[in-house]
């Protein structure tokens, strides 16, 4: 059976005080509300990661991202953080191309394939973005567009190293627009992916690879694209800045 995750992507949002009662709330929630097969994760701000990973630290089904690390190791990197840096502080798993990454701080192929060596070297789990924007949909050009994205940044990993990645696939015209995939349009890019993870790597690693959806998934729409063959999981904006919203996600399942 493939593990299921449901992630919380904060993006640029909260204090640090606010983010410690968000972080309390769902921790509350979670704890009270949600069985223990569903693996939970919360990716704050660098500043909080520290603080959320303490408050959460009783709490197995809780776990702890960070949403980008440096290609880096250490050294003159001004503003960066590394992977090492992260792991000390109890990170798990890494959020690494998301679309906002690739889009506003040019974040290419190449770049995202050094930051899922440089993660995986620290012993963290990556959460690899993949998704199309809205004119190679138009154009019937998604499963190509998509199926490059996973063979320019994943493909040179060894089988070993892709045994710790996540897939997220989120369709660049349903990231904070309000617009989701239909569940049969998830279903099938999923499908398609773990096609192309067989390629690259064995079947059984493709089978085992959680493959998560994003883009405006919430507690309306959150069950029915969790029902698909091939989706284990989200990894949610908006809805993962309330406590409520995304408890009900988890719950969706
Ligand atoms: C969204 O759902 O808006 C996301 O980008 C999740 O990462």
């Amino acid at each position: 059976m493939r593990k299921k995750i449901v992630a919380g992507n904060w993006k640029m949002n909260k204090t640090a005080e606010e983010a410690l009662s968000l972080v309390s709330e769902i921790d509350n929630m979670v704890k009270d509300e949600v069985n223990g097969d569903v693996t939970v994760v919360v990716a704050p701000p660098f500043p909080f990661l520290q603080s959320v990973g303490k408050l959460t630290q009783g709490n197995d089904k809780m776990h702890l991202a960070a949403q980008n690390v440096s290609e880096h190791d250490s050294g003159a990197f001004t503003g960066e953080v590394s992977a090492a840096m992260l792991k000390s502080v109890g990170v798990e798993y890494v959020i690494i191309g998301h679309s906002e990454r690739r889009l506003y701080h040019h974040e290419d192929a190449q770049t995202l394939y050094k930051k899922m060596k440089a993660a995986i070297a620290q012993g963290l789990k990556p959460i690899f973005c993949c998704g199309e924007p809205l004119e190679e949909r138009d154009a019937d050009r998604h499963f190509d567009y998509v199926g490059k994205q996973l063979h320019d940044s994943l493909s040179y990993l060894s089988n070993e190293e892709f045994d710790q990645v996540v897939v997220a696939y989120e369709p660049i015209w349903a990231i904070g627009t309000g617009r989701t995939a239909s569940s049969q349009q998830a279903q099938e890019m999923h499908e398609y992916i773990r096609e192309q993870l067989a390629r690259m790597f064995d079947a059984e690693a493709a089978y085992k690879t959680p493959i998560l959806y994003g883009g405006s998934c919430n507690p309306a729409n959150a069950q029915e694209l969790f029902a698909q063959a091939d989706v284990d999981g989200g990894l949610i904006g908006g809805a993962s800045l309330k406590s409520r919203d995304f408890t009900d996600v988890i719950k969706s399942f």
